[in-house]
């Protein structure tokens, strides 16, 4: 067999990626109560151009449409997320029922075109009447995710049996209420920072605990993380000893410690007066045991030994090849290491890239094609290097992109495009990119072409 033709194992799972606030719309539509975003993206300067989510992909209309494209573009799998803020419009109390018969409407239209869900419960779209009584600084916030998860896993359990408990947790607590360039944008010293890392792990244990008692026969649950991801610079046993090192170092607040069972000592240490406040009951909630881990992968750092051993960051020189978005350095090999760091550091049985994908600006449509070769490449690059993990005997179950469709890229707005599918916002329309067509043929194929 030549090597490019990598075919998958036979029950490799290959999906397309989104999130509720990001391709939905109808951002005040049915009782629908605001999110974190819905109030950011009004504030001058945050985000691109001052866009908003208020009608983004309108996918809350054009659903059955989008879910007819996806069918004959051949995916069967699909990530979605759940808008907290259109099942309880407050976070907690009362429940909208237009929002939960909204994903009723979804999951049957999902069903009747054989797309099985993965659906992650949250997304960054926190409701701002919860982000009022201090969001994810506080206990409250806690308690209602916990009232949330057992609500929709109870609502919604028949029909989705892979869940995701929380989309990227340092996006949410790190970038939200550190750096402040995602909402609600504050920003708090790092004990408030290490606090809202903890609340989330904390949710975390509430999404499995949910899963494991309203979920029914054959639920699944796993977290979704973006892991900071090293990539050795030789493939030398001590380049890759110290890769490695580096991975678990950076990572140890959040899989180290769900994985491990508690923070660990030199963690603490190292936050010293800012460590979290927490009690060591709380892990048997955040420790419980997962389905799998889920990886959004978009790009590393370089890591090698340095003279005494230890692991040394390579600064990247300049004019390394990157996509349009200012973070995405494009490094293939992430999508090898990363998984195989994560299996062996925390001994993880099952692997799923719950994203990977790039940000590009112009991609017009022209006599009806998008020709993104770009995208192609990256995927293609991609794709060999998550088959060489495979074939090292890496447990990586399944490979959804991001995105199925071009969206509201958080404070990028709509100008950074990560689709495969090309959407024109003034009239809605949809337009599969040269990077659809390659995709629907890897995965119609089951090998990377
Ligand atoms: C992810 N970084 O976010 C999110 O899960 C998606 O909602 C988002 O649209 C997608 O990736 C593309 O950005 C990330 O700075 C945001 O490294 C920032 C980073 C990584 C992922």
């Amino acid at each position: 067999m030549l090597s490019y033709s990598c075919p998958f194992p036979s029950d490799f799972v290959w999906g397309v990626a989104t999130a509720a606030p990001q391709i939905e719309g109808a951002a005040f539509e049915d009782g629908k109560g605001e999110s974190v975003w819905d109030k950011f993206c009004r504030i001058p300067g945050k985000v691109y151009n001052g866009e908003t989510l208020d009608i983004a992909c309108d996918h809350y209309h054009k659903f059955k449409d989008d879910f007819a494209l996806m069918r004959h573009l051949g995916v069967r799998h699909y990530r979605l997320s759940i808008a907290w803020p259109r099942i309880y419009p407050m976070g907690d109390g009362e429940i909208n029922q237009a929002g939960v018969d909204f994903y009723h409407r979804l999951f049957d239209a999902m069903a009747e075109n054989e797309i099985t869900p993965w659906v992650t419960m949250f997304h960054w779209d926190l409701p701002q009447a919860l982000e009022d009584r201090g969001g994810w600084t506080s206990q409250v916030t806690v308690d209602a995710f916990a009232h949330y998860a057992d609500m929709i896993v109870k609502a919604f359990g028949n029909r989705v049996k892979n869940w995701i408990t929380l989309n990227e947790i340092r996006c949410f607590t790190q970038l939200a209420y550190g750096v402040g360039t995602k909402a609600p944008g504050r920003r708090e010293p790092h004990a408030v920072v290490n606090q809202t890392y903890h609340h989330a792990l904390l949710c975390h244990g509430h999404g499995v605990r949910a899963v494991r008692e309203h979920g029914g026969p054959g639920a699944r649950v796993g977290l979704t993380d973006n892991s900071e991801v090293s990539v050795p610079v030789t493939e030398t046993p001590h380049d890759i000893a110290a890769a490695r090192d580096w991975f678990a170092d950076r990572n140890i607040h959040l899989l180290g410690a769900i994985y491990g069972g508690g923070y660990a000592a030199s963690y603490l240490e190292r936050c010293g007066k800012d460590a979290p406040k927490f009690s060591t009951n709380d892990f048997k909630l955040i420790s419980l045991p997962t389905d799998f881990l889920g990886m959004n992968i978009y790009t590393g750092y370089f890591v090698r030994a340095g003279a005494d051993g230890k692991p040394e960051t390579l600064p990247l020189p300049a004019h390394y090849p990157q996509a349009d978005s200012p973070w995405l350095n494009l490094m293939p090999q992430s999508m090898y290491w990363a998984p195989r760091f994560a299996h062996e550091l925390y001994k993880i049985g099952d692997i799923y890239i719950t994203e990977n994908g790039c940000g590009y600006n112009d991609e017009p449509v022209v006599k009806g094609e998008v020709n993104d070769l770009h995208r192609r490449d990256f995927l293609r690059g991609h794709l060999r290097e998550m088959h060489r993990a495979i074939s090292d005997g890496v447990p990586v179950r399944g490979y959804f992109l991001w995105s199925f469709m071009d969206n509201y890229e958080w404070e990028d707005g709509y100008a950074r495009r990560f689709g495969v599918v090309h959407v024109d916002f003034a009239t809605q329309k949809r337009t599969p990119k040269l990077s659809a067509h390659y995709y629907s043929t890897v995965l119609g194929q089951n090998r990377i072409v």
